[in-house]
Formats: C-alpha cells, sequence, structure tokens
C-alpha cells in the first residue's frame, strides 16, 4: 500500500497488515491471474481477421468471466456508505467500569475503521436524502475486534427485532413499482407509521435537521443500546455510548439537500474524502453515560427500550477518548463495501443487555454477511481481519485464505497437545456477565416499554424555534407526498398527541384538518385507537421540561475550519480584497475557492494568474457555505453578464448564509435579494474579515428565515 502523502504518522497496525494484501498499479507488469505476461488484452483470439473468436481464448475468458461476477448484493439496508481508517486514543483509564483494554491503556492507538452509511437507498442514491446516518465502527483492539454499529440519532424506530423486516419493508421503494428511491416520503412508509406509534421518537428525529447533516465530519453518533461494563471484579455498569464531533452537529435546508443531490450526489462522500485528503483529519470525542446496576428501574422508561434515550441533563456523558480518521482507504470495494460489521462482536469489559433489539442484531449481521459476502470466511477478508489473529477449530469453506496445520481440528485432543488450548480467565477469556434470569417464557412486550409519547414530546420542546420550523416543513412535506388521505389523518392525529401545535402547522400545509379525537375510527381492524390510548405517557411523567442537549442550537459553534468558501470572481478582480479575506480565513482552515465564468486561469487586478477551482456552469451555491465577492470593476462586470451568478448569490442569501462584498462587489450584491438586507448580521458590506469568518463560524443566520423564504431561488 503507498504512503498516502499526508498521513505524518505511524500507520497503525491495522494499516500494515492491510499492507500484506496491497499492490501498487503503478511500475506493475500485465499478467493473468496465474502470473502469465500478457501482450495484448485489446483482442480476443479468431478464427482469421474477420473470423468468429475461438473458444480457446484463455485470456478472454478470464477478463470476461471475472467482470460477470464483479458485483456483490448491497446491504439490503445501509447500502450507500463511505468509509475511512484513524485511531482511538483513551484520555484516562475506567477501571472502576470496565475491564475492556482499551478503556485502560493510554498508550495504546487502537486502529478503527468506520464506515458512514444512510439507510434506506441504494448503493448509488444520492448522499443528503432525509435520512438517518449509519455511523459503524470497528476497534482492531488487542483484545479482539470490537464493532460499535451505530446511528447518528440515539434512538429507533421499533423496540423488538421481530418488526425490523416491516419497518424496512415499509420505508424501501413500493414493491410493485420500486418508487421512491431513498425517500421515506410515501404511502407505504406512513401506512406503517401511522400504525405504530413506537417509531415516533425516531420518527420525530427523522423529520429533524438531523437527518440532513452538512457533513458526515458534523455528526454525533449514538450506540443506541444500553450495553453494558464489566470490570475486573465482574461488576456490571450499564452504558450508552455517544461520539461527539469536534466541529459541532450542523445540517442543510431541505431546500439545499434537495437540491445538492442533483448538483453532487455523492457531497457526503467527497466532503469526508477531500478533508482527509487535506489533512483536515475528523475528530470525534467517545463519551459514556454510565448507570450503575442499581439504578436499573430508577427512570420512567426501560432501559431495555431502544426508542428512549437518557437525556444528557440526567445522566451526563463521561468523555473518554478520541477517534481521528486520519486515512482514505485504498480500494472503495476491498474495504468499505467488503467491511461486515456485527454488533456481537466485543470484547472482554464489554457486554450485551436483553434489549430485545439488540438481542435480535446479535443474529442478523452475520446472517447477512453470509449471503453479501457468500462465505463464512468473511473475517478473512483483510478489512475484516482482527490485528490479533484468531485460532480455532473452525475450518475449510468457501474461499478459505489459511492454512491451518497440524492433524487435529477438534477439542478436546491430545494429538496437537490440547491446542489451541483454552484461554484462563487471567489471561483475558471471555465470559459473560452473569445476570440472574428468572422468568416464563413468553411472546409480549414488556409494559414498561408503553410509553411512546413522552420522548418524542420532549425532543420537539427542547428544539429552537427554527429547528421547530424545519421539522413542521419536513412532516408537511412527506405527508404532502402521500396520496391517500386515511394515512394522512391518521398521522395528523398522532402529531396532535405529541404537540398541538405542530400538528397545526402540518394541517395547515396540507389544507386539511386534524381529526378531532380518537372516536373517529384510526383502523378498527387493526386496534390501532386502543394501541395510541395505551401508549400515552399517563400518570408516570416526570421528564425534563426540555434537554438543551437535543438541539442543535446548543452545538459548537467555534470553527470555520473546512467551511467551503466561494469567491466569485473574473478577470480584474480585486487583488488587495482578496488577500486580505483568504488570509484571515484560511488561517482558521477555511477552504476559498475561485468560481470563475470559465474554466482555466484568471487574472488579478495585479496582474497575477490564479487557478479557477470551479467554472460557474460546473457548481452550484449549494455545494459552499458562504459567498464573498471581492471588488474590481473588470470581475464584477463578468459576474453581471452571467445571470447564474445572481442565482448564486440569492440561493447563498435563502439558505441563510453569511455573504461579503468588498469595493465594486457593492454593485452586483444590490442586483440579488440581499439588497435590502444589509443590515442583516451576516451580510457585509466593505467590513473586516473577522466579522465574515464570526458569521461563517455560526454556520447560518437562522433570523432570516423568514425573510429568506420569500426568496425565490
Ligand atoms: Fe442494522 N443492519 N439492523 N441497525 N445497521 C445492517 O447488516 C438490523 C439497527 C446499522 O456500514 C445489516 O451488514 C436489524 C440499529 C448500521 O456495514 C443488517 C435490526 C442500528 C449498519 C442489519 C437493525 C443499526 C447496519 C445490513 C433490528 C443502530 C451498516 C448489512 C433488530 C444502533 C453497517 C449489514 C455497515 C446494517 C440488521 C437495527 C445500525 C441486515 C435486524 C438499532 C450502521 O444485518
Amino acid at each position: 500500500m503507498k504512503q498516502k502523502k499526508n498521513a505524518t504518522e505511524k500507520p497503525t497496525k491495522k494499516i500494515e497488515q492491510l499492507e500484506k494484501n496491497s499492490w501498487q498499479v503503478e511500475g506493475s507488469t500485465m499478467k493473468t491471474n496465474q502470473g502469465l505476461k500478457v501482450n495484448d488484452t485489446n483482442n480476443s483470439l479468431k478464427a482469421g481477421e474477420r473470423g468468429a473468436t475461438l473458444l480457446e481464448d484463455f485470456l478472454l475468458r478470464e477478463k470476461i468471466s471475472h467482470f460477470d461476477h464483479e458485483r456483490i448484493p448491497e446491504r439490503i439496508v445501509h447500502a450507500r456508505g463511505s468509509g475511512a481508517h484513524g485511531y482511538f486514543e483513551l484520555y484516562k483509564p475506567i477501571p472502576e467500569y470496565t475491564k475492556a483494554g482499551i478503556f485502560n491503556d493510554t498508550k495504546r492507538r487502537t486502529p478503527v475503521f468506520v464506515r458512514f452509511s444512510t439507510v434506506a437507498g441504494s448503493k448509488g442514491s444520492p448522499d443528503l436524502a432525509r435520512d438517518v446516518r449509519g455511523f459503524a465502527t470497528k476497534f482492531y483492539t488487542e483484545e479482539g475486534t470490537w464493532d460499535l454499529v451505530g446511528n447518528n440519532m440515539p434512538i429507533f424506530f421499533i423496540q423488538d427485532a421481530m418488526k425490523f423486516p416491516d419497518l424496512i419493508h415499509s420505508v424501501k421503494p413500493e414493491p410493485n413499482n420500486e418508487i421512491p428511491q431513498a425517500a421515506s416520503a410515501h404511502d407505504t412508509f406512513y401506512d406503517f407509521v401511522s400504525h405504530t406509534t413506537e417509531t415516533l421518537h425516531n420518527h420525530i428525529w427523522a423529520m429533524s435537521d438531523r437527518a440532513i447533516p452538512r457533513s458526515l465530519r458534523m455528526m454525533e453518533g449514538f450506540g443506541i443500546h444500553t450495553f453494558r461494563f464489566i470490570n475486573k471484579e465482574g461488576e456490571s455498569h450499564f452504558v450508552k455510548f455517544h461520539w461527539k464531533p469536534k466541529l459541532g452537529v450542523h445540517s442543510v435546508t431541505w431546500d439545499e439537500a434537495v437540491k445538492i443531490n442533483g448538483a453532487d450526489a455523492d457531497f457526503h462522500r467527497r466532503d469526508l474524502w477531500e478533508a482527509i485528503e487535506a489533512g483536515h483529519f475528523p475528530e470525534w470525542e467517545l463519551g459514556v453515560q454510565l448507570i450503575p446496576q442499581k439504578d436499573e428501574h430508577k427512570y420512567d422508561f426501560d432501559l431495555l427500550d431502544p426508542t428512549k434515550l437518557i437525556p444528557e441533563e440526567m445522566v451526563r456523558v463521561k468523555i473518554v477518548g478520541k477517534m481521528t480518521l486520519n486515512r482514505n482507504p485504498e480500494n472503495f470495494f476491498a474495504e468499505t463495501e467488503q467491511v461486515a460489521f456485527l454488533p456481537g462482536h466485543i470484547v472482554p469489559g464489554i457486554d450485551f443487555t436483553n434489549d430485545p433489539l439488540l438481542q435480535g442484531r446479535l443474529f442478523s449481521y452475520r446472517d447477512t454477511q453470509l449471503s453479501r459476502l457468500g462465505s463464512p470466511n468473511f473475517h478473512q477478508i483483510p478489512i475484516n481481519r482482527p490485528v490479533t489473529e484468531g485460532h480455532n477449530n473452525q475450518r475449510d469453506g468457501h474461499m478459505q485464505m489459511d492454512i491451518p496445520k497440524g492433524q487435529t481440528a477438534y477439542f478436546p485432543n491430545t494429538l496437537s497437545g490440547g491446542c489451541p488450548h483454552l484461554s484462563k480467565m487471567a489471561e483475558g477469556g471471555f465470559t459473560h456477565y452473569e445476570e440472574r434470569i428468572d422468568a416464563r417464557k413468553i411472546r409480549n412486550r414488556s409494559e414498561s416499554f408503553n410509553d411512546h409519547f413522552s420522548q418524542p414530546a420532549l425532543f420537539y420542546r427542547s428544539l429552537s424555534n427554527w429547528e421547530q420550523e424545519h421539522v413542521a416543513g419536513a412532516y408537511t412535506f412527506e405527508l404532502g407526498k402521500c396520496t391517500q388521505q386515511p394515512i394522512k389523518e391518521r398521522m395528523l392525529w398522532i402529531i396532535s398527541q405529541i404537540d398541538i401545535d405542530l400538528a397545526k402547522k402540518v394541517a395547515k400545509g396540507l389544507g386539511m384538518k386534524i381529526p378531532k379525537n380518537i372516536e373517529r375510527p384510526i383502523n378498527q381492524a387493526i386496534g390501532a385507537d386502543a394501541d395510541v390510548k395505551k401508549h400515552q405517557p399517563g400518570a408516570k411523567k416526570n421528564y425534563l421540561d426540555k434537554s438543551p442537549a437535543l438541539s442543535q442550537a446548543e452545538t459548537k459553534f467555534d470553527s470555520i475550519a473546512t467551511r467551503q468558501i466561494a469567491v466569485l470572481a473574473g478577470d480584474g478582480f480585486s487583488m488587495k480584497n482578496f488577500k486580505k479575506m483568504k488570509s484571515v480565513l484560511e488561517k482558521e482552515g477555511a477552504m476559498l475557492k475561485i468560481v470563475a465564468p470559465m474554466g482555466g486561469t484568471i487574472k488579478c487586478d495585479e496582474n497575477m494568474e490564479h487557478k479557477v477551482d470551479a467554472a460557474i456552469m460546473t457548481t452550484e451555491s449549494v455545494l459552499f457555505d458562504a459567498v464573498y465577492i471581492p471588488g474590481g470593476k473588470k470581475s464584477i462586470k463578468a459576474l453581471g453578464e452571467n445571470s447564474k451568478y445572481l442565482k448564486f448569490v440569492n440561493e447563498a442569501f435563502k439558505h441563510c448564509k453569511a455573504i461579503a462584498v468588498d469595493g465594486e462587489g457593492e454593485e452586483f450584491l444590490k442586483k440579488t435579494y440581499a439588497a435590502k438586507h444589509t443590515d442583516d448580521k451576516a451580510v457585509f458590506v466593505n467590513e473586516e474579515a473577522a466579522a465574515f469568518k464570526e458569521a461563517i463560524q455560526q454556520h447560518r443566520n437562522w433570523d432570516r428565515m423568514e425573510i429568506a423564504e420569500q426568496v425565490p431561488a
């Protein structure tokens, strides 16, 4: 494997291991898979120049046949993904909670591979679909591989694995016509959701800005389920895992998402790739919420219920370490596509709980890899190999890559000296937490899982005004795409049970009335009326009024690192102004891109040549975080001659982005919708670069939202 230009750090043990399976295209000679040197790969073997191709042509057969089998089944969910390598470092040992090596040794740099994904779309679907994002991390620890297979939202749609196929069948394209791709806004999904009130919490998160992140590098990650930490004494603590991005949690607007999908369907994938190539390595801190075993029943929700979160204001998130992603994969298929995550991959010091969703996942992931990767030896694929090799008596199967030596493949044996021998506990052998169980075998749901409404309501209450507006807009859009009136009515009634103001806004947008009450038969046949009553919070309700940690308005706004700034300029732009802006913004890690009327190079008013990053016809406003127009008479005239520049600025204004103009740039601004709003706190005319920087740092000026909506861009 070639050393990455930007990797100044020592490769991790995992990268060294992967290098053994890599080969370099540059400098290599073409050979068949058998090592035979090839001197013609353009022509098949024929009976005469114009004759039929001969069956004998083994070169043609090898090439075509391999090609015919190049695809493997895409993941049934999370098909669209992007991966990166990196490492995890611990800040401070936490032996009182867990004996896991990764949480006890601050000298270790545990290699990781992370795969981010959308859930519903196919492998080639656009990145900005409204959807939950997968956030799966493979820790290659010295005690074995630990997979933390999470999402960017802290809860899930359903409480029991038994319902997963129904949930996914409802959200996927409809089975008769395979429409729509990568979208939840259709009848079958809302048919299911409106009859399954346990989905409402994750659903309202999916209607929030969390479902349209600005970048994969700017989203949180969650293990969702309650797991266990086990310490050396065998004591258990419940634990929830949180990833906190160093860049804060930021999103785009829905109008941008729709447009980004057309302008650059690979927006998130490209953003992650380019940030790593440029040496802006994304970082997340790992936090844990810890609950002593004795507090298992302290809360008004069940810790085993994956549709509930523990508000951070109730149990603080203790930050324990940091993950850095510093290397792009060498080969998408070999690494990002073939990586296999299994929630069942744990290490001593970490254990499961009886969360019925987690329990089902423990079966599903191994099962799916068998058909996706085609062999029980999928753990031998380089990206899936642990850094500490596994030895046991499992043998053979498709594509066995190892050559276990010796006469025996069973245990116990004497012929191989009893090897592979068992590990003693003192040597790190794994045992399960000995949970006491005394129960009847039943097919039922615990009553402690009943409340489906408190937490969606808490989430909505905790959002800022602009976030609430976005949620209302999302419900209106999604239900507006449904064609069946009874489905919309059921949804409206259910939303009214979460928050009546929210329901009113959605009803207005849909041109409908909220059904008066439950007497209206929702669906007698399946007893949905009764369900809604049963799942109300009831008397037992001591939730917080608000949980500020749930709002993106409370995130970090302290950096402009990696923000993309469009510099709209043509020949003759003011070098003095540009230099002033560039020095301030680039010092803080922002990336300035010259968007010129044509590709190639342009000259500034000091007669220097500058490389054009994008010709205006090849790019769009939605691909940038902010816009800067330096002065320069000739340059401003050129911008005025191409109407797309006007659209560019109007869209930036519509999307509440920071806009700065200098010198003659003011003339151009006057033609845009921003002209009347120069008092806007993110529109700058001949002002200090530092003020523009501050505004970019704020991500968006949401105060502009109402005016922005009037902009017909
Ligand atoms: Fe998954 N999920 N899931 N899921 N999931 C898969 O496994 C499944 C759930 C998540 O980048 C599949 O290898 C069931 C919760 C991520 O490769 C499959 C249930 C959470 C990824 C599967 C759930 C997730 C998957 C498809 C309910 C967050 C992508 C391909 C019991 C905590 C991993 C594969 C990657 C992938 C099953 C629910 C996250 C079919 C049955 C909850 C991030 O096995």
